[in-house]
């Protein structure tokens, strides 16, 4: 397909009818891990009057009016002077909000699409289940050749706490309660969910610790969440808990983990993000018996589902409608 803007430029000598001003529109998109081939086409078949440029061939940056990121080099926003809408193309927008050249001005939306909590919550329950059922126990017996019944509780005796009460952390909280588990949320605002309280706040995180056999992180990265899983809070789980991180690498202190699981204070962790993406070579967590590791695949963007929802708010935004899903920046998600 021919650029817009160029197909635009030829026409006004010659039918300046042909293609209307307004409609012009071009979005930036940049990826440090995802590929143009999964996206352009979704978003020019669902847009065509949409002129999507692929970085780093960005042309006159006065022309960009939409950038559709993951991990956006620091300052690559800021040299897009006519910016309107920066969305971002996962749930999180720490990749984005990390950059201190971030135009303050310009909304940042982040992707919540259903594929995706579905995709999270199936891995939520994969991997609690997985905990629950002492698989890794049951893996260690049989490389080890042992055949052995390990006690087994039933999902109604096991308590689940998930901090993060949102999108995903809702979701996989109903599915894991429809498993029969005694599922507790928290969040950083009170709210009842299908009729239960959620713990909020700082004051109730103790309590939320306190009763989390497996503890599940579906929380943003922020200045708050942080190395909220420390040795301090790890302490606070039931002796021989267990850790599913399927939020970002930098909520957990990975020495803290690796010191909680020697001294059996944890039994096990599933970790799908990590500080440093690709897990480097020769981490500990590589073939540490009591750690599962997988490659931030838990919620994988889906672009058939997810550029529908992009457009949207675009669309939005050229009607000058409310946008869904728009980010907070003070507080950080
Ligand atoms: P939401 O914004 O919908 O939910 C965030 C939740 O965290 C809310 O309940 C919010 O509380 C709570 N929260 C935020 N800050 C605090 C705090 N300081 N103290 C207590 N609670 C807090 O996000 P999503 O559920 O859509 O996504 C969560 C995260 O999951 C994303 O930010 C992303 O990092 C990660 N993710 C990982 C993927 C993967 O493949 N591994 C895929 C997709 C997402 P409140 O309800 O009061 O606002
Ligand atoms: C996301 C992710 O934030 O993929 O969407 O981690």
């Amino acid at each position: 397909m021919w650029p817009h803007r160029v197909i635009v430029l030829m026409n006004q000598g010659k039918n300046p009818t042909a293609c209307p001003e307004g409609v012009l529109m071009a979005l930036l998109f940049r990826s440090s891990v995802d590929s143009e081939a999964r996206w352009k086409p979704q978003l020019t078949r669902l847009m065509p009057e949409l002129e999507v440029r692929i970085w780093p061939e960005v042309g006159d940056p006065a022309e960009i009016d939409y950038a559709l990121v993951w991990r956006p080099e620091p300052g690559l926003l800021a040299s897009l002077p006519n910016l309107k809408l920066i969305l971002s193309l996962g749930a999180g927008v720490d990749h984005i909000l990390c950059d201190p050249e971030l135009p303050a001005n310009v909304p940042l939306v982040r992707l919540v699409d259903p594929y995706m909590t579905d995709a999270m919550s199936e891995y939520v329950a994969l991997q609690v289940l997985r905990l629950h059922r002492q698989d890794l126990d049951y893996r260690a017996q049989q490389d080890a050749g042992i055949w052995r019944e390990l006690d087994q509780k039933n999902a109604a005796e096991r308590r689940v706490g998930i901090l993060g009460a949102g999108a995903l952390g809702q979701d996989a909280g109903r599915k894991l309660a429809a498993l029969g588990f005694d599922v507790a949320l928290w969040g950083r605002s009170p709210k009842t969910i299908n009729g239960k309280a959620c713990h909020a706040g700082a004051a109730e995180l103790p309590a939320l610790l306190g009763r989390s056999e497996i503890l599940v992180c579906l929380l943003p990265l922020t200045d708050r969440t942080q190395a909220i899983l420390n040795a301090g809070t790890l302490a606070l789980l039931p002796r021989g808990a267990a850790l599913v991180n399927a939020a970002r690498g930098g909520h957990l202190v990975e020495e803290d983990l690796l010191a909680a699981l020697a001294s059996g204070q944890l039994s096990g962790a599933v970790l799908d993000v990590f500080r440093d993406e690709p897990l480097p070579a020769g981490h500990p967590f590589w073939r540490h018996p009591r750690v599962v590791v997988t490659p931030h695949v838990a919620a994988a963007t889906h672009p058939p589902t997810a550029a529908p929802i992009i457009l949207d708010n675009i669309r939005r935004f050229e009607a000058g409608r409310p946008l869904l899903n728009r980010v907070d920046p003070a507080q950080g998600y």
